[in-house]
Formats: structure tokens, C-alpha cells, sequence
């Protein structure tokens, strides 16, 4: 298709957009756009006007029922006349058996038989008219327009239609129209001057309005933008960032140290990832095992303990870390060995991983934001003052505090913000003060306090792009598109 085409068509008929030039020359849209680019440099051979449109496009299952029908037609023809076991149609379905049972049957083109031994799945009616087809074939042939609102919202919960925007131009016949256009040269070569061609020559105008070619660079993941704001209010805050670079830890560092027993439930396969290959390490510092065995299975400090037998093969087991809370305990046992106490404020931002249940905004893995501060004589006061002022300057400045239970602290709080969008109080996150069976063993001082809390990244990052699924911010389905395109974030 070539720019001279574009311009017979227009001769024929003006105005024309440049959808209807892509039907008639049978081509692509956006070959259609390039030619239109092309010509707008010429000076005023064609006059276009951009508009942006919305339009109804079949999606590719969409695309698969307008060719071989809809799921519920599909199953209404391969059941006989003489009925056919439940079981039997869906084997015979396949993939669009389940959708394709239920619409069948909501739309009275089938009944199940229950008298029947084994239970038929029986003809309703003679023949069906498959409007799902119908429809979607009228849609791709012809537009959206040709079907009702209603179908099309059925078809688009179906995740059969899509509504999409597209931008097209309006063309019409510019000051200097004309059909045979002479190929403006770009360049003025030595051969044209010293031959004189330069004087019977059209050269192409200046465009100094034309964009550079935009480089093709890097962007930071939404994630990692948003990353960056909680690091710099840690950071601000006066807080150091712990390393965080080894998502393997023991069960020792993970759960024991955080005097969290060895019973637990968070402890086992479902809600834990155990690594086979090694599946144990070796517990180094003996010394440290030992108090911590014995605080859980004898108490001390004051503290009675499990009572249970604490086995040190439970804690070499390996896992994937289920909280940066493990990192925490590493840094505050580091503390403890100085030989004098110093106060610290510590902060992690990183992946965690748990064997949860997924849904639109679980996955198995998330970023976990933890804030510790570890000093002399901390109370609860202190912690619910940092958490008012990290979350200030988050731009939340309603906060309500729930008593919560957390193996490793006590007091524990669920945190609470009002959110003005939603007209209620949602979750920002958990906190608490780590129990003294934690922080004892470890030899910190036994008037010092540590206060900590911890929230997810994933979630605030939902909230600030829009992004009601996690699949659309994290994983292989991401639009890498909204990647390179999204805001920059400020908190
Ligand atoms: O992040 C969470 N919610 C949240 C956070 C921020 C936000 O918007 C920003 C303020 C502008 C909106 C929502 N939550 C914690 C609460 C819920 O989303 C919850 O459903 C999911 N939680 C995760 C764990 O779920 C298995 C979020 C994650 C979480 C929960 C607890 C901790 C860390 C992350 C912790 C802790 C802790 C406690 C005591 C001592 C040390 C660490």
C-alpha cells in the first residue's frame, strides 16, 4: 500500500478516516497512520485532524467462539438425543465444558435427568440459536454499534469482548491536494551541486517540530519506585537499612530466635517454604543455641517457657524466608555481642515468602517493609509515636491501634487507617515489641527495649497506580507497557 493510493482514495471521497482507508485498501491500520505521516510533511497536500475512539474488539477466546461457537452451544450439540452422563459431556467438552454446562443450563437448553441411572444430561429443546456467535461474529464484522449494551457487557464478563481505545485520523484534501506526489529529496548531495540538478530539485521542508528518536532506556518497576519513597523516609527517619541479600534462612534465625516454638503452626509445609536441596544447616554460635534452646523448653528470665523438647533439627531445617523479622533478630544478636550497648534504628525493605492461599492480591512471595528501634526503657508510647510519625509522612494522619497477637512480640498492634476512598478503616500493617524471651538470650541488656512494625510494599504500590490485581504488578503477565509508562511515584 502506497502513499499515492491514500491520496486516490481521497480524490474519490473526502473526508475519509483512516479506519475506512484501512478497510478499502484491505491493510493495516497502522500502515494507513505511516502514509498519513508521510504526506502531513509534504505541506498541505491533505489536511488530518487525530481523534480518539472507543471500539469493541473480540479477545482471542472471543475470537475462538465466533469461529467454532459458543461453550454452551458446543455442549448442547454433543449431547445426544438420548441424554449422556454428566461426566461423559465434560470429557467430551474439554476446556469449555464447565462455562459451557452452566450457560446451557441457565439458558433451558438442557436439564439433567435425575430419574435417570446413572443421571442424563437431556436436550431441552430441538435446536438453539447461539447468539454468543452471533453477536461476536456481528461485532467483528461490523462494530460494536450493531449490538446492545447489555449483550456486550455479558460478552465482556465472558472476557469475550474488549472495549479498547484507538486513535484515528480524519483525512481531507489539503491546499495543495493532489494524487502524484514527487518524492521530496532529504538529502543535498555534492553530485546535485556541482551538476546544477539542486536547482529543478523539490527538497523535503524542515520539520523542526519532529521529536528525537526517544531512547529506548530503562525504567524502575512501580515496586521498586515505591521502594525507594519508603527507603528515603527510613532514611530520613534516621534509620540504617539492614542486608537483607539472603532470602534462604534457617528455621533457627526464622522462627527459634524469635522464640516462636518449634510447634507452631506458621512452622509447617502449608504455610512455609522448606528448601530439599540443603534441606538443613549447620548452627553456628553454640552458645546462642543453647540459651534459646533452653528458653524455650525451660524458660528462664523470668519467662516459664513451652515446656516442649527443643530439637535442633527443627531449627537447622532451611526455608525461604517468611519474614524480614529473621534479618531483624540476625542484626539485634549482632548488637548484643558489642561490648557496650548502642542504641540503633533499623529498617528492611524485602521479599518474603509464604505458602499461601493465592488470590487477586496474594501471591506466594511479597516485599515486607519492617522498621526496628532498639534502646533503653522503650514503651508501647514510643512505638505508637513512630508509627504516627512514619505514617504522617505517608500522608496518613488518622491512625487506630488493635490489639493483635504476634509469636515473637508483646504487646502486638494491628494498624489501622481511615481510608477516605473506601469510607472505612483498612489494615496499614502490624507492630509490637519484641518479648524479652527474644531479646535476653541474645544478651541485650535487660532494660532495653526493642519496638518494631512491619506493612507490605505490594500493597500501598496497589493502592498508588490503580492496580486492583497483583498479576498486574508483579509476574509474567505484567504489561511491560504500564512499566515504561507509569508516574513517577512521590509519597
Ligand atoms: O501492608 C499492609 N497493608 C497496607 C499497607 C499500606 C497501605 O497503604 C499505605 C499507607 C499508604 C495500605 C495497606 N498490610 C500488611 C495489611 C494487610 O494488607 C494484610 O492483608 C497483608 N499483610 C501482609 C502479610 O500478610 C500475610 C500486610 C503484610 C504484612 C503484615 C504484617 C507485617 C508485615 C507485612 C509485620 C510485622 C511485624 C510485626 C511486629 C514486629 C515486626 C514486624
Amino acid at each position: 500500500m502506497s502513499a499515492e493510493e491514500v491520496l486516490q482514495k481521497l480524490s474519490q471521497e473526502s473526508p475519509l478516516t483512516s479506519t475506512q482507508l484501512a478497510q478499502r485498501l484491505n491493510c493495516d491500520h497502522q500502515k494507513i497512520v505511516g502514509s498519513i505521516k508521510s504526506l502531513e510533511c509534504l505541506g498541505d497536500v491533505i489536511s488530518s485532524k487525530l481523534e480518539t475512539i472507543k471500539k469493541w474488539q473480540l479477545t482471542q477466546e472471543g475470537e475462538m467462539v465466533a469461529k467454532d461457537g459458543s461453550h454452551e452451544a458446543i455442549v448442547f450439540y454433543l449431547v445426544p438425543t438420548a441424554g449422556i452422563p454428566q461426566a461423559e459431556l465434560m470429557k467430551a467438552a474439554g476446556s469449555v465444558g464447565k462455562v459451557g454446562f452452566s450457560k446451557a443450563m441457565s439458558a433451558g437448553w438442557i436439564t439433567l435427568d435425575k430419574t435417570a441411572v446413572p443421571p442424563l444430561v437431556r436436550r431441552k429443546v430441538e435446536s438453539v440459536q447461539d447468539t454468543t456467535q452471533v453477536n461476536l461474529a456481528a461485532i467483528c464484522s461490523q462494530g460494536g454499534d450493531v449490538v446492545a449494551e447489555k449483550e456486550k457487557v455479558e460478552l465482556k464478563k465472558r472476557k469475550l469482548v474488549q472495549e479498547i481505545t484507538e486513535k484515528i485520523y480524519i483525512l481531507e484534501k489539503g491546499s495543495n491536494f493532489t494524487t502524484s506526489i514527487t518524492k521530496a529529496e532529504t538529502d543535498l548531495t555534492p553530485e546535485m551541486i556541482s551538476s546544477g540538478d539542486w536547482k529543478n530539485i523539490s527538497f523535503k521542508p524542515y520539520n523542526f517540530d519532529a521529536l528525537g528518536v526517544s531512547p529506548d532506556g530503562g525504567t524502575l518497576h512501580p515496586l521498586l519506585k515505591v521502594r525507594s519513597e519508603y527507603r528515603q523516609i527510613f532514611l530520613e527517619m534516621g534509620f540504617t537499612e539492614m542486608p537483607t541479600n539472603n532470602f534462604v534462612e534457617s528455621s533457627f534465625w526464622n522462627f527459634d530466635s524469635l522464640f516462636q516454638p518449634q510447634q507452631h503452626p506458621a512452622r509447617d509445609a502449608h504455610d512455609t517454604f522448606f528448601i530439599s536441596d540443603p534441606s538443613t544447616t549447620t548452627l553456628t554460635n553454640q552458645e546462642y543455641v543453647e540459651k534459646v534452646s533452653e528458653i524455650h523448653s525451660r524458660g528462664g528470665f523470668g519467662s516459664q517457657g513451652y515446656g516442649y523438647d527443643w530439637k535442633t533439627e527443627e531449627a537447622a531445617k532451611n526455608l525461604l524466608r517468611t519474614h524480614t523479622t529473621a534479618v531483624s533478630a540476625r542484626m539485634l544478636h549482632k548488637l548484643a555481642q558489642q561490648d557496650v550497648f548502642t542504641p540503633q534504628k533499623y529498617f528492611s525493605i524485602d521479599r518474603v515468602f509464604r505458602n499461601e492461599t493465592l488470590d487477586a492480591t496474594h501471591l506466594a512471595e511479597f516485599h515486607q517493609i519492617e522498621g526496628v528501634i532498639v534502646d533503653y526503657g522503650l514503651t508501647l508510647g514510643d512505638l505508637i509515636g513512630v508509627l504516627y510519625q512514619f505514617f504522617q509522612k505517608l500522608g496518613i494522619h488518622q491512625l487506630r491501634f488493635k490489639p493483635a497477637y504476634n509469636p515473637y512480640t508483646e504487646p502486638s498492634m494491628e494498624i489501622f487507617s481511615y481510608h477516605a476512598g473506601l469510607g472505612k478503616w483498612v489494615e496499614i500493617g502490624n507492630s509490637g515489641i519484641f518479648r524479652p524471651e527474644m531479646l535476653l538470650p541474645m544478651g541485650l541488656p535487660d532494660n532495653v527495649r526493642a519496638i518494631a512494625w512491619g506493612l507490605s510494599l505490594e500493597r500501598p504500590t496497589m493502592i498508588k497506580y490503580g492496580i486492583d490485581n497483583i498479576r498486574d504488578l508483579v509476574g509474567h503477565k505484567v504489561n511491560l507497557k504500564m512499566v515504561k509508562e507509569n508516574p513517577l511515584c512521590r509519597i
